[in-house]
């Protein structure tokens, strides 16, 4: 019988260390949840490092052996692999490149030399699980060179590779040292999934540029093969979040929060620290808001989740320091004993807290420079059971090809930002209640459930299509 393997960068658990023990908790990535379906049934597996150092060979054997249960299987990283692998080839070269931010990305031959050690470590770990007919799902950036590793040894296996993260144009990728290597990487799969058409098209062009292979109808002939290439926009667990919306525990936070906030209307933003979600230049777009609309003064707040990453990457940091100071610098200039304009969180809640801050909030501000996809637009919607609230959605969000019932803004225009929420704030609550519904239906149907459905039945297909081909 065919298993399914899943092979991600991170396993879908959240391990943390005590002073005692280890503790071991499942993540709810939206991954996690998608996949739940699949990698927990019939012998499957999910491949992937624990997110943590783990320190000699015997706590190594009993966090494989508590993982087993739960059908996960270890990578080990070293300390050394973690900061040349993780946080310098994938979190300073791929991850800038890929989202824009050309001039923070490093160029390291010993980082590359990590990425490369590290994807075959991960190809051995597979090569472990699978057979020669099993499928083989690898996801993002931290395993692009994985699928072409895999095809060496096993040339008929079925092989799946899926991107979080834009694709960007040609132009950025041809920066890139190794751009070769990571695109001929990437074609080892049969089937190669984007957010959006838009990502598709730059890494077809990307690799008839570079590589001088051609395509038709998002196919590439590659030698003996044929890789398809597809757009799957990825969606969440919506009953998830309505539920949770829905929960005593959630409605019972948002009263307690609606009492301490005065009843002052709020707008919300969450994201990871990061520089492609554009915090700092909300942060300014709302005091624009403050400045040119003086009546929304002790009207309405901003509460901003930030949640801890990556913060021994330099960027990281240093953006942590200007939300910092932007945040202090805006609370002290227009607060009042009565009313703060900026309620900034630096941590990450539990989901109740999560669903009961997308309940309270009239607005929510997805407003990334660049963003594969971004779950939290389409969580706040599913969170709004009376339909009553307005995304304000950045036009460069994978989200946004889907969502064009938001108020869609270009992110580095404070002044247009600060006129959607001032348009948010104003809008009849007939034209809330008709956009909110018909993003709810988009986001109810495309879920993420149908997104791995979809996903795996292509993958087939692509795999059977090479094998009619090839007695043909
Ligand atoms: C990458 C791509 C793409 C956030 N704060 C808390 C919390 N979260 C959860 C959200 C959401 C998730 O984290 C963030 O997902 P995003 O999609 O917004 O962003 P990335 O982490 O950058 O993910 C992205 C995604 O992959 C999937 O392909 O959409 O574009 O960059 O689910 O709810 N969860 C809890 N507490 C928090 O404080 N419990």
């Amino acid at each position: 019988m065919s298993r399914t393997i899943i092979v991600s960068n991170r396993l879908p658990t959240k391990i943390q260390r005590t002073e005692e023990s280890l503790t071991f908790q499942p993540s709810e990535g939206g991954l996690a949840t998608g996949l739940g379906s699949i990698y927990q049934q019939d012998g499957n597996v999910w491949v992937g490092w624990p997110g943590l150092f783990v320190e000699d060979a015997a706590e190594e054997e009993y966090v494989r052996g508590q993982l087993r249960h739960d059908s996960m299987v270890p990578v080990f990283l070293t300390e050394a692999e973690i900061r040349d692998f993780y946080e310098g080839f994938s979190n300073s070269t791929l991850w800038p490149t890929f989202h824009y931010f050309t001039q923070y990305a490093t160029y390291e031959q010993e980082h590359w030399d990590a990425y490369v050690a590290v994807n075959e470590k991960f190809c051995r770990a597979v090569l472990a699980q699978a057979g020669p007919e099993d499928t083989i799902w690898v996801h993002d950036y931290q395993l692009l060179l994985l699928p072409e590793m895999l095809r060496r040894e096993r040339p008929d296996a079925t092989i799946g590779f899926f991107l979080h993260i834009p694709f960007p144009s040609y132009e950025l990728i041809r920066v890139l040292p190794w751009r070769a290597e990571l695109l001929r990487g990437m074609l080892g799969a049969d089937l190669i999934g984007f957010h959006t058409f838009g990502y598709m098209r730059h890494f077809l062009s990307a690799v008839q540029q570079l590589l001088g292979l051609s395509s038709q109808n998002g196919q590439i002939e590659v030698p003996d093969r044929m890789v398809l290439v597809d757009a799957f926009p990825m969606g969440i667990d919506y009953k998830h979040y309505v539920r949770a919306a829905a929960s005593n525990e959630a409605k019972m936070h948002e009263a307690t929060y609606r009492e301490a906030l005065r009843d002052v209307r709020v707008i919300l933003s969450i994201d990871r620290l990061d520089y492609s979600k554009g915090i700092a230049q909300r942060l300014r777009a709302f005091e624009v808001l403050l400045q040119r609309y003086p009546e929304w003064r002790e009207q309405v707040s901003l509460i901003m989740v930030v949640v801890p990453s990556r913060d021994q990457v330099a960027q990281y940091a240093s953006l942590k320091e200007e939300i910092d100071e932007l945040v202090g610098r805006i609370n002290a200039q227009y607060r009042t004993i009565t009313w703060n304009p900026i309620h900034y969180f630096y941590r990450s809640f539990p989901l109740e807290e999560l669903a009961s801050l997308y309940r309270l909030a009239e607005v929510a501000l997805v407003t990334p420079m660049r963003d594969g996809m971004n779950l939290v637009a389409k969580e706040f919607i599913a969170s709004k059971a009376d339909k009553k609230g307005v995304l304000i959605l950045s036009e460069r969000a994978g989200a946004a090809r889907e969502l064009s019932d938001a108020l869609i803004i270009n992110p580095t225009d404070t002044g247009q930002l600060a006129e959607a929420m001032h348009d948010a704030l104003v809008m009849p609550e007939e034209e809330q209640v008709q956009r909110m519904g018909s993003m709810q239906t988009l986001v109810r149907q495309y879920n993420v459930f149908a997104w791995t459905k979809l996903f795996m039945a292509r993958l087939e297909y692509s795999k059977m299509k090479q094998h009619t081909m090839a007695t043909e």
